[in-house]
């Protein structure tokens, strides 16, 4: 396909454009050789003359630049600039398929604007100077430019760096931009999105391994999201150089970012979701727990490790195989000698309740003898540089070169060579060093060239999109080859929309409390920034943790939504009898209830894949309007039920929390508390601060010590006493295969309402799965009276039992109930 080029096309000198000298500016660019000889040369849009529609587009004009408007959906608005007017055509990683959903939006224009308004929008740009800003309905300016939206010409690589400039108010917070190891309001700080390997990083060290570039702003009370698709080297500045101005710019590409109308943060993230797309259903048990190590060999080791768990009795679902496997680091190989039969061990494994995931890199090893090797350079699929040099750097494996992941055939290819892992049995890949990471050089030089799914670009546009595309095509190939079940993969690198192909880990962390800490904003941080399969190497990767944090790090890792330790190989033992007691029974309580919650984890999944909502929140985007909260990264909702808090001190024995409003239950105690306010919580080494929200209904599944390991025959409910109605989902399905796609799920709605002397539980379904299992076990906490009656669909249920002093009611009754009335 041909791309327009705008450095093809004639740029007339207009007298227009306002010539604005670096030293006004905040945006220097320091490393170009090229341009740090000139003047820099700011370009600003200066005033539309005129607007021409085309149905959901408008197109804005001065006299040389272009600003095109899109109304995607109601809330949602794109705006892109094309300094000379040539747009680049239309294609996206992150968005693959722009669906434009909008009902009725007008045109209006006066003296001093255009005015774009759909029924909750409105897009206004100024006559005057081109300043684009956006409003509510009630008129409310929500978002707005500082300065017109601006270029500068880039003299080394053609195209432009592109600038756009928002007013940052006195008290505006800022969520997102993926995995940034800092503080949870990105406010007063500076940051590059350039996928990095970043082994042992530090707090706000920038940047590390991802780059997606989607920020929530909360001023105010009021939220709004800026998603700016530029897979460019990509800059945010959050009122750092200037405590007035919002900034975001790129290295290259276009000015191209979407409007994401609130004004709740949680609508926010929901509409990243409708243009960036949700997580899969993962597989059941990969919401079990994972152990990793770098790395478990030979196989008599990997056995040792398998048999620990369950000699041990400690839950554990995926047992990993790092470079180790391989026969001298050549993907899709393996060594012979630590491993003879790898069919055998995975099938073993597998009998034992053991899903084997193994780990992948994009570095192929330059030798002719290598199958894998050979085909790619025959085929021409590895990454060249300008001058038609392969792309070679050395990796593990030692000399290299790299498959061109943004080429769908060689995706295409990537994807079949798992064929003989799958046929072993492997469930799942670990797709690792994707940034690209290189020794030495870090990674790849500015110039290779990718083919970007036919629309062309070196690395600086490719970069940040690699890990994804390669993550993407280890996901299709596994979904092909696995026959429809879902597989299981897990990247470092990635870009926004990595989410519809895999889960992530936050890499190379340290065995330090700080480390903890910040592992626990990280992984609400990618919530918040689309990312919901996140979790972080438990224990920590570098370095030695004691029996204290390693517990302590088990606890948080139990609600991370996914679950796995992991170590660097000079390390010592890290599994969780590692420690001794009384660790080893603590992580063994912890990794339990890991598993008693799979369903309700799995049911805050669905909500995540159907409707969009992250499965971490921070307690900011319950309470946005509680300005005390912005500051809140400690405690966090996993789903929108369960309140966790981290300890995350060590010798710490007791701690603030703070409980959003309304009433809640402690998880461990069962005491109403009243919320609105910060408590004080002890924190012996057994527990955590964990409550629930009142009204909530908590399914729970029996322990088992891997995902099916027996037949579930019956589920037990918590449901905790509220007297204000409340929701709560409850989903089941296969937990292996997609036929959920094709309705194949059991949606259940729960009510919970009290009066003072009755409470009312009732049930409504959705979907074609019938669970195999016939019974609840109910656990009804906190009742406010002594219930003498319980009624089930009109029938009485005569076997319950009432502790008066706990007030706990305990009764069973089919699943398939309407209404039940306990008086
Ligand atoms: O250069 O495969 O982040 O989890 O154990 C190190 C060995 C390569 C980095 C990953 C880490 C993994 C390690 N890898």
């Amino acid at each position: 396909m041909e791309q327009n080029n705008p450095s093809n096309d004639p740029i007339p000198e207009s007298p227009a454009v306002k010539l604005i000298e670096q030293e006004e500016e905040v945006f220097q660019h320091v490393n170009n050789p090229v341009l740090g000889l000139k003047p820099i040369v700011k370009k600003y849009l200066t005033a539309p003359e005129n607007v021409e529609q085309k149905g959901n587009k408008f197109f804005f004009r001065d006299t040389e630049a272009t600003v095109e408007v899109t109304i995607v959906t109601d809330e949602i608005i794109r705006v892109r600039m094309a300094p000379h007017s040539v747009f680049l055509e239309e294609f996206s990683y992150a968005v693959p398929k722009l669906e434009v959903k909008v009902s009725v939006f007008h045109l209006h224009e006066n003296e001093n604007e255009y005015r774009i308004s759909t029924s909750t929008v409105n897009c206004h740009i100024s006559k005057k100077d081109f300043l684009v800003s956006f409003s509510d309905s009630q008129n409310h300016v929500t978002s707005a430019d500082a300065t017109p939206m601006h270029w500068e010409e880039n003299v080394q690589f053609g195209g432009y760096y592109v600038f756009g400039t928002k007013v940052c108010h006195p008290e505006e917070a800022f969520y997102g931009l993926g995995d940034k190891p800092t503080d949870l309001n990105l406010r007063g700080k500076r940051f590059v999105n350039w996928n990095t390997d970043a082994y042992s990083f530090a707090w706000n060290q920038d940047p590390i391994y991802r780059s997606i570039p989607f920020y929530i702003s909360l001023n105010e009370g009021i939220a709004h999201g800026i998603f700016f698709d530029n897979t460019f080297k990509a800059h945010f500045d959050f009122g750092s150089e200037d405590r007035n101005k919002t900034s975001f710019w790129a290295d290259g590409g276009e000015l191209q970012y979407y409007y994401i109308h609130g004004p709740n943060m949680m609508d926010v993230v929901k509409r990243y979701h409708l243009l960036t797309g949700t997580h899969p259903m993962p597989p059941l048990w990969a919401l079990g727990y994972h152990q990793c190590r770098w790395s478990y060999y030979p196989e008599s080791k990997v056995k040792k490790v398998a048999n620990g768990f369950r000699e041990n009795k400690i839950p554990c679902d995926g047992i990993y195989l790092d470079i180790d496997y391989m026969d001298g680091y050549r993907c899709f190989t393996w060594n012979r000698k630590y491993f003879p039969d790898p069919k055998k061990m995975i099938k073993e494994l597998a009998a034992d309740g053991f899903k084997t995931v193994v780990i992948i890199d994009p570095g192929i090893r330059v030798d002719d003898n290598y199958w894998v090797f050979k085909e790619g350079k025959e085929k021409r699929y590895f990454c060249r540089r300008c001058d038609d040099y392969f792309m070679e750097g050395h990796v593990w494996p030692g000399r290299c070169q790299f498959p061109d992941f943004t080429n769908p055939e060689v995706r295409e290819w990537w994807g079949t060579l798992f064929d003989e892992l799958v046929q072993l049995g492997v469930a799942g890949v670990w797709n690792d060093m994707n940034e690209p990471a290189v020794f030495g050089a870090g990674t790849f030089p500015d110039d290779v060239r990718h083919q970007y799914d036919g629309y062309r670009g070196s690395h600086r546009k490719a970069h940040n999109v690699y890990g994804m595309q390669m993550v993407r095509a280890t996901y299709e190939g596994m979904r092909k080859l696995m026959k429809n079940k879902r597989p299981f993969t897990i990247t470092r690198a990635g870009y926004s929309g990595v989410q519809r192909f895999t889960s992530v880990w936050t890499g190379d962390n340290v065995a330090s409390w700080e480390h903890l800490r910040l592992g626990n904003v990280q992984c609400q941080r990618l919530s918040m920034s689309g990312i919901p399969f996140c979790g972080t190497d438990i224990g920590g990767f570098s370095g030695e943790p004691d029996g204290e944090l390693f517990t302590r790090w088990i606890q948080m890792g139990t609600f991370s939504p996914f679950m796995r330790a992991h170590s660097a190989g000079d390390t010592k033992e890290r599994e969780p009898w590692s420690f001794g007691e009384p660790y080893t029974a603590i992580n063994r309580k912890f990794i339990e209830l890991r598993y008693k919650l799979i369903p309700y984890l799995y049911s805050t999944f669905w909500e995540h894949h159907r409707y969009g909502f992250p499965i971490l929140r921070p307690v900011v985007m319950q309470e946005q309007d509680e300005i005390n909260n912005q500051a809140r990264q400690d405690e966090f909702t996993y789903g929108d039920k369960i309140l966790v808090c981290p300890v995350m001190e060590p010798g710490q024995t007791s701690r603030k929390v703070y409980l959003p409003k309304g009433n809640w239950f402690g998880y461990w105690d069962n005491e109403l508390i009243e919320g609105g306010r910060e408590v004080e919580v002890a924190t012996p080494l057994e527990t955590i601060p964990l409550f629930v929200k009142a009204g909530s209904v908590i399914p729970e599944y029996p322990v088992m010590q891997y995902v099916g390991e027996k037949e579930i025959e019956e589920v037990k409910l918590n449901v905790y006493y509220s007297e204000a109605p409340a929701n709560s989902f409850f989903f089941e399905d296969y937990g292996e295969t997609f036929a959920y796609e094709q309705d194949i799920y059991s949606e259940k709605k729960f009510v919970a309402s009290g009066k003072p002397t009755s409470f009312t539980l009732q049930q409504s379904m959705e979907g074609l799965y019938t669970p195999r299992y016939e019974n609840y076990h109910f656990n009804v906490v906190g009742l406010p009276f002594k219930p003498s009656k319980i009624i089930a669909d009109g029938k009485e249920v005569t076997d319950f039992v009432f502790d008066a002093e706990k007030l706990i009611l305990d009764f069973k009754f089919t699943k398939n109930f309407k209404q039940i009335e306990i008086a």
